[in-house]
This record gives C-alpha cells, structure tokens and sequence, in this order.
C-alpha cells in the first residue's frame, strides 16, 4: 500500500481550554495536557494511582459492601420480582444500595508551568501547535522577533518519565522558569540544584505522592529559587524531566507499597544522565513498535487547515477531507490507548490518564457497565495487545475483594463486581437507583480476557491469567441463576438493564452476559482440560439458561423477558443487542440480528458520545456498513471535542476507543472464528487499504480494494492452524487454508 502521511494534529492557536484543546501524551501511568500557552506553557499532570478515597479515607471505607448483614433481603426483591414482575429502581435501590462512603476520585497531580518572559502575548500566523500521532510527540512553534521558538513534549513509557525541550534557532535565546502548582494544598515544592522535588499527600487518605523535575540546559544557567522553581537563563536550548509515583499498590486489602521517593528519583536521575536524544529516540521507537503495526488508508488528504477546521468542516460526505478526519479519529483512538494504557499501572480509566480536576466527573472513575469494557474493544483488533496488560492486573485484583461481595452480598462463592469500581477493590454497591445493581460486570469483565486468548492462541496465557477469572465469575453464576416460576428457566434476579426501566428477572443482558460467560468458560475448560465434573455443571446450565432472545410485538429485540419495549424510547444504553456486540451469541443473517436492527432502527442516531460508538460497532455488525459510517459521521458532528476526544458530554474517552473499534470491525471481523474480509465496508470508502489488522486464532490481516470490492489480502498466520476466510474474493464466498505459523497468504480474486 501507499504511505499513508503522518497522523498529525494540529492547531494555529495555543488551547484555551483543557477539556477541549490541550492536547494529550501519556506513557500508561504518567499524562499531561500541553497547552501551547505562549508566556506560560502549561502541562495539566497526571499520575495514575493518585486516587483519594479507599482505606484511609477520612470518612471510611467499606468497598461498597453492606456495612451491617442484610438477612434475606435478596430472596425478599427476588419473590416480589417473581410476584409482582417488575420493581421501580428506587424501591430496590432501598433494600439493597447504600451510600457510598469513601469511594474517592481520580486526582489531577498538578501543574506544571513554563514562564518564558518577554514571549509575545499573544500568537501570530507563525504559531503551530501540534501531536504527532506515530512519534507521540507534542509540539509548539513560534517565531517572535526573528527568533524561531520551539517546544516539544512527550510521555516516555520505557523512561517512565514526562519530558520536554524549549529551543531557538539563534544561541542563548532560550530563558524560562519551571514551577509547580496544585489545586490542593497538601504538598510541598523545592529546588535544589537542578532539581524540584515535589512531596505530599493526600488530606483524605494520606496516600504519599512525589514528584522530581530536573533541568538540563546547552549554555546559559540553571538556578534554583526559594520558592521551589527553576530557572533556566540564556541557554541555547535546554530540556526538562518529571517522573512522578505513589505509594499506591493494587493489593487488598490496605493498598499501599513502596513509598514513590526511590523510584522517581532512580527514573529521573536515569534520564537526566543520557541526552534530550537518547531519551526521545527511546520513546519514538518504543510508541512506533506500537503504533506502525496498522496503517489505514481511506482515501485521505489531509489538507493544510488546522484540526478544529477539519473538524468543523466535517460533513460525513464524499470529500478527502472528511476522510482524512475519520482516518485520523481511527489512528487517534489507537494513539490514547498506546498513551494511557501501559504495563505497571492502572487501566485507561474515563478519562484514560488525563484530568485536570480535583473532583473529575463520575470519579473519572472505572464504570463496568459499559465504559471500562469499551475502552478495550480495540485493543485486539487493532494490533495493541499489549495495551491489555493494566486491564487484566485491574480484574485480577478485584476477585479478592469480589469475593468477600459475592460471599457478603449473595453468601455464595465466585466473585462480583457491580458497575462502578476504583483502584481500592470497590466491588460492592452504592444507591444511585439507575446504576447501583450490575453482578453481570464481573463476567462481562472476563470477556475482554478470553478474547486475548482468542486473538493470540496462547494456552499459557488461557490457563494463568483468563481461566481463573472467568471460572471464578461462572462459579458466582452456577450459584446465583434461579429458576424462573414462569417458564422453569434460569435467569439472573433481580435484573436491571443498565441505566433503564424496572428491575425484573431475566433482562435481555443479564441473560445474554451470562451466556457469553459460561460458553466461554466452558470453551476453555474443554481447551485447559478442566474436570468433567465442572464442565458438565457448566454443561447443564447452559442448558437450562434462559438465553435473553426474544422477539417482541414490533419485529425488535426484546431488552426485558416480558414484552414492553417502546418503540419510541431513544435510551443511550442499547444493552440488550450484547450478543450482537460484543458478545457473538448473535450472528449476521439470523432471525436475532434481524430483531436487532429493528430495536437499533428504533432507538435511532443520537446518544451520548460513547452510544453512538456502540452503534458504529453494532451496525458493522449487522453488516451495513453505510449506517456504521453514518454513526461514525455523527459522532464526529455531534460528539467530537476539538482536540478530537470524545464528549459525552463532558469528555469521556470510551467514545474515542469505542469508535476505533467500530472501524475496525467495519472492515473485518473474526468473531465466529471465521475472518471475514470487508464484512462492512462503506460507500464512502470505495477504494482503499488497511494494514496490520488482527483476527482471532493468531492471524494478521492486510487488505486492498477498489470499486467497493476487495482486490487483495494478505493473511499471515502466527499458528498453525486451518482457517476459513469469507470474501467477496472467492467464486463461492469462502476459502479454507491450512495456516502454517509464520506464513503469509497472499488472496486475490478467483475466477
Ligand atoms: C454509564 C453511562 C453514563 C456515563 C457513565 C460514566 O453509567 O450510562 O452515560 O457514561 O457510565
């Protein structure tokens, strides 16, 4: 394929607002915001784990389990659901929610501030600012009084460290002062040498945090200030590092370790004893291992306007502008995830790594109802398995404590987790009445982890990391599902589709998650060689298991079991077509999918920025891929923050993952075990490329295509193993190939 010219970003203004212009870089654990201010550069800082609530919260902590027995409350909600068939959520919530208590928020870590005195006020035409999605550096330029400033700014994952360099193109011209702010007070600033070293903790919960910034300047000099800055004076150049940490652990229950002093300053003094170079060249390749892996060519041009122009001018229509926007937004979606998640950290969270509050919009927390899953739906697809590794360390250490709630809350074994959850194990409940009760979570959690192995093929991977898992989460099903009075079937009680309508027993995705749960499990167990004995439990609930299909009055899929969807409700959450999305219990071409497609058609175009990434998957599911691009063209209309992240609003990144993903799936899909070529291709990408896609079973996938037809494709296998591929590329649609690990088929048109 063509070279597909770099991915950029970019802007003729410095970012006025966070929320809408800073432009994001990120190693996994360490974010900042960069802002392009000209007098002061302002990066917004983050660190991960820094998290308030949790053990040592000032006003207690209980994981969000019940803080006193609750005898028989569950049984009571499940006979009334039995008897009476539905319960308003608020009457539920009362006998099984409890306020949250010391649940805590996602802390922005502060601020860092770039002075440059004597810069102009305010920027002329000279000024660009700029993200360079395959190098992951961050770039502001400017030319004041014929001297050319530029600035540059990147998160180093392998160097665990935020670095940046000012430079001129004229000798001594680069003079700045460095320094640190925070919302809170609960820290404090010096500068010694070439360093500052920020130290503090949080007043909710003590949790210890530290950051060190060093300087390094060609000529001129570095002093430090009594008031904890530095300042660089007459340098040629000089660059800067920050590393940051937490005494923050994943593990229950106390959640604390190492105090973060050694750390940041070995990553710090690291950094600051190779060169600016060293340091970027390190990064550069590190994010490109990742990032070149898939290359997608729509027809772009990407014209010389800045990116909110683009954005703005953006119509969905047939114009290599637009095209260049939704190439972009793909890249994009690929770029965040590379930037916020990384081993040794949490998981992308809401917000990925990025926040610039003290109290970020729902915590900025991990939803699972939703939310966290979708911000993983990529991760596969698009050739960044890697990125996976924070979600399955997050989902391992929930199970203890999702233990003590499943062995509290529902005095069985398994484990559970509900739908909003932090990094100190909150697995229980809370009483917002729409979105308190969510068992379902911890199994849909499992889902993301079988599907690694799918994608990979590893049986290592199957055995010590998901199977545990997923075992343990079937397990707390085997022991919840009853039976329904109704029709003898087993079905998960009480059951709330998430954020809509009455509790009832056996909604759509309550039945549909657990399905997905136990087929995989079951799956596995066969693969791992598990008992009979627990495969043959798995085996008869299966059986038994009221599967959450049915087709209701008006030709839709039904979201609750008894028939009571209306037609002209447009509730972002469209949990019902689970098994369409992302579970694959649903297939094209069936009476479900046609059912499906009716409830999508109803509930319509709109949503939150994270629904219409939802439909842009479902659609390509369902094979149109014209409606698929159409909610992609919504979302970028109506859901695209000029920085292009995803507004819900406010900004929430799973819209940005969820849409990368629907792109991907626009254009192949295994998730039959079959590799479909174009399942869904639009007509306003006739003629393209795609390289580097993944499929399940361990396959990379390239493709070509012209006049809406594909032309080639290219299939490396990873395994040995035979693989049936679907294509339009074949006389009778389908060709089987015996795959051996480490060759490539190469597939033009037959005939
Ligand atoms: C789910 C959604 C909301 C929002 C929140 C963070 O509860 O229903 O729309 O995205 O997560």
């Amino acid at each position: 394929m063509a070279e597909v010219p770099n991915p950029v970003l970019s802007y003729r203004a410095p970012a006025g607002d966070w929320e809408r212009e800073s432009l994001p870089i990120g190693g996994g654990a360490l974010g900042a915001s960069v802002h392009g201010t000209l007098a002061s550069e302002l990066l917004t800082l983050n660190e991960k784990t820094l998290w308030t609530g949790g053990p040592g919260s000032a006003g207690g902590y209980d994981f969000g389990n019940w803080t006193a027995p609750r005898p028989g409350v569950l049984t009571g909600v499940q006979e009334r659901l039995d008897n009476e068939g539905g319960l308003g959520p608020e009457a539920v919530a009362a006998e099984l929610g409890q306020p949250r208590r010391g649940y805590g928020a996602y802390q922005v870590l502060g601020e860092l501030h770039l002075d440059v005195p004597g810069a102009p006020a305010a920027p002329d035409a000279s000024y660009r600012r700029g993200l360079d999605l395959r190098t992951a550096l961050a770039s502001v330029a400017y030319t004041h009084e014929g001297v050319a400033h530029t600035r540059e700014f990147f998160v180093s994952h392998p160097g665990s460290v935020i670095a940046g360099r000012l430079a001129a193109d004229r000798p001594g011209q680069v003079t700045f002062t460095l320094r640190y702010t925070s919302p809170r007070n609960d820290f404090t600033a010096s500068a010694d040498g070439d360093r500052i070293t920020v130290r503090g903790a949080l007043q909710d919960n003590g949790l210890r945090f530290e950051a060190q910034i060093r300087v390094r300047a060609t000529g001129g000099n570095v002093t430090a200030g009594a008031d904890g800055s530095l300042t660089v004076t007459g340098a040629d150049n000089a660059w800067f590092l920050l590393a940051a940490g937490t005494d923050y652990a994943d593990t229950y229950p106390a959640y604390r370790g190492e105090d973060p002093h050694a750390t940041v300053t070995a990553a710090v003094d690291a950094a600051a004893a190779t060169s600016y170079e060293s340091v970027r060249d390190t990064h550069v390749n590190d994010h490109r291992t990742l990032f070149d892996r898939v290359a997608l060519d729509i027809g772009q041009q990407l014209p010389d306007v800045p990116t909110d122009q683009l954005l703005s001018g953006y119509t969905g229509g047939t114009a290599p502008a637009d095209r260049a926007l939704e190439a972009l937004f793909f890249q994009y979606g690929r770029y965040l995830l590379i930037a916020s998640s990384r081993a040794g950290s949490l998981p992308a969270n809401l917000q990925g790594v990025w926040n610039n509050s003290t109290t970020p919009p729902w915590s900025a927390d991990y939803h699972s109802n939703i939310n966290l899953q979708m911000n993983y739906w990529l991760a596969e697809a698009t050739n960044l398995a890697e990125t996976t590794a924070p979600y399955d360390r997050y989902v391992e250490a929930m199970r203890e404590p999702g233990r003590r709630t499943a062995r509290e809350m529902f005095g069985t074994e398994g484990w559970v987790v509900h739908n909003e959850t932090n990094p100190y194990g909150f697995t229980g409940v809370h009483d917002w009445a729409t979105s308190f009760w969510f068992p379902e979570a911890a199994g849909w959690l499992t889902q993301q982890m079988y599907e690694h192995y799918r994608f990979s093929g590893s049986t290592d991977y199957l055995r010590t990391t998901a199977y545990p898992a997923m075992k343990e989460a079937a397990e707390f099903w085997l022991a919840n599902l009853r039976t329904d009075p109704r029709d003898g079937l087993l079905v998960v009680t009480p059951s709330y589709s998430p954020e809509h309508g009455d509790f009832t027993a056996g909604a759509a995705m309550s039945q549909q998650i657990v399905h997905d749960l136990l087929t995989n499990t079951l799956e596995a167990a066969g693969t791992l060689g598990d008992s009979a004995a627990f495969r043959s439990r798995l085996e008869t609930a299966l059986d038994h298991l009221d599967p959450g299909l049915r087709i209701g009055s008006w030709g839709q899929l039904q979201e609750w079991k008894t028939d009571r969807d209306d037609q002209a409700d447009d509730h972002r959450h469209v949990s019902h077509l689970f098994g369409l999305h992302p579970g694959r219990q649903i297939e094209a071409g069936s009476n479900w999918a046609e059912a499906a497609k009716v409830s999508l058609g109803a509930r319509g175009d709109g949503g939150t920025g994270w629904s219409k990434a939802w439909k842009i998957n479902f659609w390509a599911r369902l094979r149109d891929g014209s409606h698929a691009h159409k909610m992609l063209s919504e979302q970028l209309k109506s859901s695209t923050l000029p920085n292009l992240w995803d507004t819900h609003p406010p900004f929430q990144i799973d819209g940005n993952f969820g849409a990368t993903s629907g792109v991907a799936e626009m254009l192949l899909q295994s998730q039959h075990d079959v590799v479909e070529i174009l399942p869904a291709l639009p007509a306003a990408w006739p003629a393209g490329s795609v390289r580097g896609l993944r499929a399940r079973g361990g396959f990379t996938v390239d493709i070509e295509w012209a006049g809406g037809q594909a032309r080639r494709a290219v299939i490396t296998a990873s395994r040995t193993r035979e693989l049936t591929v679907r294509s339009t590329l074949f006389a009778s649609g389908e060709k089987v190939i015996r795959a051996q690990a480490g060759e490539s088929y190469t597939l033009t048109p037959e005939g």
